[in-house]
């Protein structure tokens, strides 16, 4: 096998041995022509009948498309190119023939079902503006790490394999585990909690998290990216602004670095870094926003969960990224801490895309009695969560904290409609392979 030593970027005058998938192969008649294609972009290879060794020819003619080749030749200027510069070939070397039938077309020319390309996305990331979305969903992760890092957050990972639940007993996925029952994990909650009462503090996790959601919806997945923070000696108010920097953050590196890849999805003109503050509306402030819209055939009253139209027709009034704060006790878990002066009000806050919500969070209980009373409202049974529970007798600080669903950032970002579209092996009802 030949190596490669340039990719299709190449300059004229370089000699060059590239590598890659044949784009297509264009006949017209005295002379041909290959593209190839590689992660840089594309390059076009002459094929001149009568000047050139037949048998190079008939290799460069007859391949088919999405075969990966290896082509040895000279790099020359050639206005008429598309990339100005064409190769023209010393050897050709067919190194993995492609089925003439493909199950999507990598050109892009005919348009694929989701499922298609979720079910082949080897081909579907072959085309520049599915590529684009995973090249930016990386650098979502790099900014909002950085992000994390200037905060001074330690990054940790913890188990996704788990004895107990605590975002709700009808969402765990039930496995066996050397013969006891165990559960995958549907968020970090608890051990990032007690990582703020370490010797760390301050720390953030980027790991799947696993949710038997039962409804099939473009906004739920059965297995999702959380990007979760949790700070010791910070209050609600505190981790909101946390979370403003790291959403941010995650726009304005995507803004600098992924320019490429915004003009591969349209997205060049219309993207903007969100600026200015974050609207804050308390959650009655949102009830009554809700009603005044009129979007609802019932009005919503206190102690109502906010439901999908209501969310969207908010959205629609308020019109950029905003929290909403000071939500009912009863609808928040029982980690989440109680205003002081009233214990029918919680800390608890979501960050919204007008879309959608993105973020949930909140100041958490750390005083042991309190904690230990909220599990039993909860009808959870605190033994069960003594691993938990104990270590808020050892000096457990005041904290607050906040989880990002990745994909539904990635989702709202770049305006997919369906947040399967943000991952690259999707688990949904239907879905478990690939
Ligand atoms: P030429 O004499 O320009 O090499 P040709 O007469 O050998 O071309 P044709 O089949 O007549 O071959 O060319 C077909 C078309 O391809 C013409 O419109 C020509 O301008 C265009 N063409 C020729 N060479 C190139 C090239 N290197 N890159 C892009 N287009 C080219
Ligand atoms: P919550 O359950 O609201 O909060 O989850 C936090 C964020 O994660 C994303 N998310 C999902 N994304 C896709 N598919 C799903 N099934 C899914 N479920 C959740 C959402 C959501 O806003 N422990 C708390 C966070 C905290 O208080 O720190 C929690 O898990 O974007």
């Amino acid at each position: 096998m030949q190596n490669r030593t340039h990719t299709a970027d190449a300059e004229p005058g370089d000699s060059v041995t590239v590598a890659g998938w044949v784009h297509e192969v264009r006949d017209l008649g005295g002379i041909a022509f290959l593209i190839l294609r590689d992660k840089s972009g594309k390059i076009q290879v002459k094929l001149e009948k009568d000047e050139m060794d037949e048998e190079l020819v008939e290799t460069g003619l007859d391949v088919s498309r999405e075969s990966v080749v290896s082509v040895t030749g000279e790099v020359k200027e050639e206005p008429r190119a598309p990339t100005d510069v064409e190769i023209v070939p010393e050897s050709i070397d067919v190194l993995a023939e492609a089925d003439t039938q493909l199950p999507l077309d990598p050109s892009g020319k005919v348009d694929a079902e989701l499922s298609t390309r979720l079910d082949n996305r080897t081909l579907d990331l072959r085309k520049d503006e599915v590529k684009a979305i995973f090249e930016i969903r990386g650098e979502i992760l790099r900014s909002v790490r950085d992000a994390f890092r200037d905060l001074g957050a330690s990054e940790i990972n913890t188990p996704k394999i788990v004895a107990t639940g605590t975002e709700g007993g009808t969402e765990l996925f039930p496995i066996t585990y050397f013969g006891k029952e165990a559960f995958m994990n549907q968020s970090p909650q608890l051990f990032k909690q007690l990582m703020v009462g370490s010797g760390l503090e301050r720390v953030f996790e980027v790991g799947p998290i696993f949710r038997a959601e039962e409804h099939n919806t473009p906004r739920h997945l059965n297995e999702a990216t959380s990007i979760d923070f949790e700070s010791a000696f910070f209050d609600h108010t505190e981790a909101m602004d946390a979370c403003e920097h790291v959403v941010k953050a995650a726009y304005e590196g995507v803004a600098e670095n992924c320019q490429e890849e915004l003009e591969a999805l349209g997205l060049e003109d219309e993207f903007e870094v969100p600026d200015g503050e974050f609207p804050r509306l308390t959650y009655e402030e949102a009830i009554e926003r809700i009603n005044a819209t009129g979007e609802l055939d019932e009005q919503l009253v206190w102690g109502d969960d906010l439901p999908t139209e209501g969310e969207r027709a908010l959205g629609d009034d308020v019109g950029q990224h905003y929290f909403i704060t000071d939500w009912p006790s009863e609808i928040k878990p029982f980690y989440i801490k109680d205003h002081d002066d009233d214990d029918q009000l919680s800390t608890g806050f979501d960050m919204m895309h007008p879309r959608m919500e993105l973020v949930s969070g909140g100041q958490r209980e750390h005083r042991y009695d309190r904690l230990v009373d909220g599990f039993e409202q909860q009808g959870l049974d605190p033994d069960a969560f003594e691993y938990y529970t104990k270590m808020f007798k050892y000096g457990m600080p005041p904290h607050a904290g906040w989880g990002l669903g990745g994909e539904r950032l990635v989702m709202t970002m770049l305006g997919l409609d369906n947040i399967r579209e943000a991952v690259l092996f999707p688990r949904d009802r239907q879905r478990l392979s690939p």
